[in-house]
């Protein structure tokens, strides 16, 4: 099954991506993990990357569309994957339907959380990772309202988006994924 994650920071989506991804076998790439991994590790990707990530800011498309690009060339991707974080704008979006375009499959399922500010906003504040500081958080629930949540309508149009709540437990918030997939499963 091919699925993309969608939601705001601190949603869960990193968090129910990995047990998602197992449960159907399908790999999962965090286009955010991927960023963090490069700065961590000083290359040119990482030293760019970094300065968007502490901002708050969405780092650039082109950079993010290529990692994807890269990664859905790689074989295990043949059965299926999911994406979590990505796309994050309609540019990256319709950029993902020409790349699929020409991998021969669209995609199955768009899976956007639902959660309130003040559920995220104590989350992250929890975590503390470096781009979890009040201002930041701030900037990246602006950005996540101005140039995401487009995408629910796009992905709406065309039959493909499942929305969830996204408070409760782990396990909670997991069953109503898979319930939400097996809906869009059988719809596709
Ligand atoms: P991400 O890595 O995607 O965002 P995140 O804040 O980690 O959110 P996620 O929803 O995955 O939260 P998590 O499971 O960790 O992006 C980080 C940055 O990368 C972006 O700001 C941007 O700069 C850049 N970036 C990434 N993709 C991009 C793209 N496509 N284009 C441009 N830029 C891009 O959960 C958060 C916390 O909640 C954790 O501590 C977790 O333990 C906890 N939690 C999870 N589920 C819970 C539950 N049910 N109840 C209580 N707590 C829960």
């Amino acid at each position: 099954m091919r699925i993309v994650f969608i939601g705001p920071p601190g949603a869960g989506k990193g968090t129910q991506a990995v047990r998602v991804a197992q449960s159907l076998n399908v790999p999962q790439m965090s286009t955010g993990e991927v960023l963090r991994e490069a700065r961590s590790q000083g290359d040119k990707l990482g030293i760019e990357a970094g300065t968007y990530l502490d901002a708050g800011q969405l780092v650039p498309d082109e950079t993010v569309v290529q990692l994807v690009a890269d990664r859905l060339s790689a074989v295990d991707c043949g059965a299926g994957y999911l994406f979590d974080g990505f796309p994050r704008t309609l540019n990256q979006a319709e950029q993902l339907d020409r790349l699929l375009a020409n991998h021969g499959a669209p995609l199955d399922a768009a899976i956007e959380f639902v959660i309130p500010q003040d559920e995220l906003f104590e989350r992250l504040w929890k975590r503390g990772r470096s781009d979890d500081k009040e201002e930041t958080i701030r900037k990246r629930l602006q950005s996540y309202a101005d140039l995401t949540t487009p995408l629910a309508a796009y992905y709406g149009k065309r039959n493909l988006l499942g929305q969830v709540d996204a408070v409760g437990t782990q396990d909670e918030v997991f069953d109503r994924l898979m319930a939400a997939l097996s809906k869009l499963r059988g719809t596709s």
